[in-house]
C-alpha cells in the first residue's frame, strides 16, 4: 500500500510538513532559496531534521500578497520538485492553486497537492488532481490572499469551517478524488481574528467529524506575534506551545518552518495525546 495511505489508515503518528517557500516574498522565509541546488540542500536537511512531507511552494499566500503568474510559478516549482525526487523518496506536496502547476508537479513526483483554495479559484484543479491519483489538502479561507484579513467575520468560526469544509470534500469526491486522500485544514491566518484562531485551535476535534486528516499550519504566523509582540523571527517557542496544544486537540499533520523543533514537538505531543507508552 502507498506509504501515506498507510499512514492514513494507521495514524501511528503525527506527520510534519516542512515548508519550502521558493518565493521572495513570504512572511517568514522569503528569498532565501533561489536556486534549485540551494532550495534542495534545505530539503535534504528538512529531511534529516523529520520531515515527513516537504511542502514546496512558488506563490505567496501571505495576507496582501498578489498572484503569480503561471510560468514564473512552473519555473521556480518543477526543477526543484524534479531535483527533490530524484534524490529522496520524501513525499512532496505542491502548495498550489493552479492546475497547470499541478499536473506538472505530479508528473515529475509531487504526490501531494495542498490547494489554499480547496479547489475554488481553478475548475479543472479536481480533475488533474484525480487523474494524478494524488492526495489533496483542502484548506479553509474566508476572502483572497488579497483581501482575507481585513475584515474576518463569523458568527461562530467552528461551524462555518466544518460546514465550508463539507461542502468542498463533497466537491473533491464529485471531481473524482477518492476520500481516503483527501486531508482537511481549517486555515489558521487565512481570515481569522486572534479570538476566531483560539477558538478553532480549542475546539480543534470538533473537525474529526469530517473523517479525514487534519493539517494545520501554525509556523511563526501573526497571531503568535499578536499574543507576544514578538517578530516572526522570535516566535518559534510559541509555534511549540501552539503545535502541542493543537495535537492534543486532535491535528494529524503540522506545517513548519523549523522542522527539528516540529519533529519534537510533534513525537512528544502524539505520546502524550494517545498514552502510547
Ligand atoms: C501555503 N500555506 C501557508 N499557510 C498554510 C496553512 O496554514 N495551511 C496550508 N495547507 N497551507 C498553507
Amino acid at each position: 500500500m502507498e506509504r501515506l495511505s498507510q499512514w492514513i489508515e494507521e495514524r501511528d503518528r503525527v506527520l510534519v510538513m516542512g515548508v519550502l517557500n521558493l518565493t521572495p516574498d513570504s512572511f517568514y522565509d522569503g528569498g532565501r532559496y533561489v536556486t534549485v541546488q540551494a532550495a534542495v540542500t534545505q530539503a535534504l536537511t528538512m529531511v534529516e531534521e523529520g520531515a515527513d512531507i516537504i511542502d514546496i511552494g512558488g506563490e505567496s499566500s501571505r495576507p496582501g500578497a498578489g498572484s503569480v503568474n503561471l510560468d514564473e510559478e512552473l519555473a521556480r516549482v518543477v526543477p526543484v520538485v524534479e531535483a527533490l525526487a530524484a534524490k529522496s523518496d520524501v513525499l512532496i506536496s505542491v502548495d498550489t492553486t493552479k492546475s497547470a502547476v499541478a499536473r506538472a508537479a505530479i508528473a515529475h513526483g509531487a504526490r501531494i497537492i495542498n490547494d489554499i483554495s480547496a479547489l475554488r479559484f481553478d475548475p479543472d484543479m479536481g480533475e488533474v488532481v484525480a487523474r494524478g491519483g494524488a492526495f489533496l489538502v483542502l484548506m479553509h479561507m474566508q476572502g483572497t490572499p488579497e483581501t482575507m484579513q481585513q475584515d474576518p467575520r463569523y458568527t461562530d468560526p467552528v461551524t462555518e469551517i466544518e460546514d465550508f469544509l463539507r461542502e468542498r470534500i463533497d466537491a473533491a469526491v464529485s471531481a473524482g478524488i477518492d476520500r481516503k486522500r483527501l486531508i482537511i485544514d481549517p486555515g489558521i491566518g487565512f481570515g481569522k481574528r486572534l479570538a476566531h484562531t483560539l477558538e478553532i485551535l480549542r475546539r480543534l476535534a470538533s473537525f474529526k467529524d469530517l473523517g479525514v486528516p487534519i493539517l494545520i499550519g501554525l509556523s511563526r504566523k501573526s497571531f503568535l506575534g499578536e499574543i507576544l509582540d514578538l517578530p516572526t523571527s522570535a516566535r518559534l517557542e510559541g509555534t511549540i506551545a501552539a503545535n502541542a496544544i493543537a495535537i492534543a486537540n486532535g491535528a494529524d499533520i503540522i506545517r513548519v518552518h523549523d522542522v527539528k523543533e516540529g519533529r519534537r514537538t510533534a513525537d512528544v505531543a502524539f505520546r502524550l495525546r494517545n498514552n502510547a507508552t
